[in-house]
């Protein structure tokens, strides 16, 4: 008898959305984490596995999932992104026909749009590669810097300032923690909801430094239950952010379609898609 051809398995549109499904109902599940959502370090996760891009060398970006080895994963910049990737470990147990790699964007796709966000179109085709492509540490962006600092590094990745302002507005999700980054504490009311609050904050609140033995960070001066970064900062003393800032501050569905546009294209730094790959998008659980 002739041997028979193994069965490869081609997921689609179907079996992606089933995995968005099983993160959006584990997302439901565990809210007894942090604000009540995994879904901000999840957004997280797959920023900084795509940060690491540089357009140069072509080198780091989301394809490869290298933060799971060590060099990578213990930078200082991805303290505490271990609790997103041990959250989607029975995700990839369930469904192992998808790459980490994927997992990670798709993670990333489900949280913003289950927080109601715009939807984001996803493709997927990224591959996991081993230790050896992993990127150096210092690729990520360092809180505690200004406009020069952020201009190097996204425009590295190939952003522009518009998007570098937009794509800042993600800080309207989560916040920040002692144990990992040394900063503490949200930027916004509404941590687990997508918004442009973040821009709406940062220029109608007075901002002061929190007096404390923490780094130097800034809190609203009329609750001081809110925090901003330096580098957050930066994008009101800079002529040229503040500018974005306040369109988006004025204008939600504005941001929305920007931040929709940027985050794909974050998502897709350096993945060598096939030509025919068509984008998906998925059905959020609350339609
Ligand atoms: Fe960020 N971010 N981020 N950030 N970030 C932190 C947390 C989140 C910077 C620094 C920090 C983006 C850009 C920047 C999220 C998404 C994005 C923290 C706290 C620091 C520090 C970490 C902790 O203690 O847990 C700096 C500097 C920049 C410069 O631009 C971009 C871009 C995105 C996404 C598009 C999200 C979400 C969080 C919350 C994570 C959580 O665990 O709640």
């Amino acid at each position: 008898a002739a041997p028979s051809t193994p069965k490869v398995f081609t997921p689609k549109f179907e079996d992606y959305q089933a995995v968005y499904n099983e993160i959006a109902s584990r997302l439901e599940e565990k809210d007894d984490y942090d604000d009540g959502s995994y879904g901000p370090v999840l957004v997280r996760l797959a920023w900084h596995a795509s940060g690491t891009y540089d357009k140069e060398t072509g080198t780091g970006g989301s394809n490869g999932a290298t933060m799971r080895f060590a060099p990578e994963g213990s930078h200082g910049a991805n303290a505490g992104l271990n609790a997103a990737r041990d959250f989607l470990e029975p995700v990839k147990a369930k469904f192992p026909w998808i790459s980490y790699s994927d997992l990670w964007i798709l993670a990333g796709v489900c949280s913003i749009q289950e927080m109601l966000g715009p939807q984001i179109p996803y493709r997927p085709g990224r591959a996991d590669r081993d230790i050896t492509a992993c990127t150096p540490d210092g690729r990520l962006p360092d809180a505690a810097q200004g406009q020069d600092h952020l201009r190097n590094i996204f425009y590295r990745m190939g952003f522009n300032d518009q998007e570098i302002v937009a794509l800042s507005g993600a800080h309207a999700l989560g916040r920040c923690h002692a144990k990992r980054s040394g900063y503490e504490g949200p930027w916004t009311f509404s941590p687990t909801v997508l918004t442009n609050d973040y821009f709406k904050l940062l220029l109608n609140e007075k901002w002061q430094w929190k007096k404390w033995d923490g780094p130097k960070q800034y809190e609203d001066k009329s609750t001081k239950s809110l925090m901003m970064l330096p580098a957050d900062y930066a994008l009101i003393q800079d002529k040229k952010f503040k500018a974005y800032v306040e369109k988006y501050a004025a204008d939600n569905d504005l941001f929305f379609k920007d931040f929709q546009a940027v985050i794909v294209k974050l998502f897709e730094l350096g993945v060598p898609f096939a030509e025919s790959t068509e984008k998906m998008v998925f059905k959020p659980t609350s339609a």
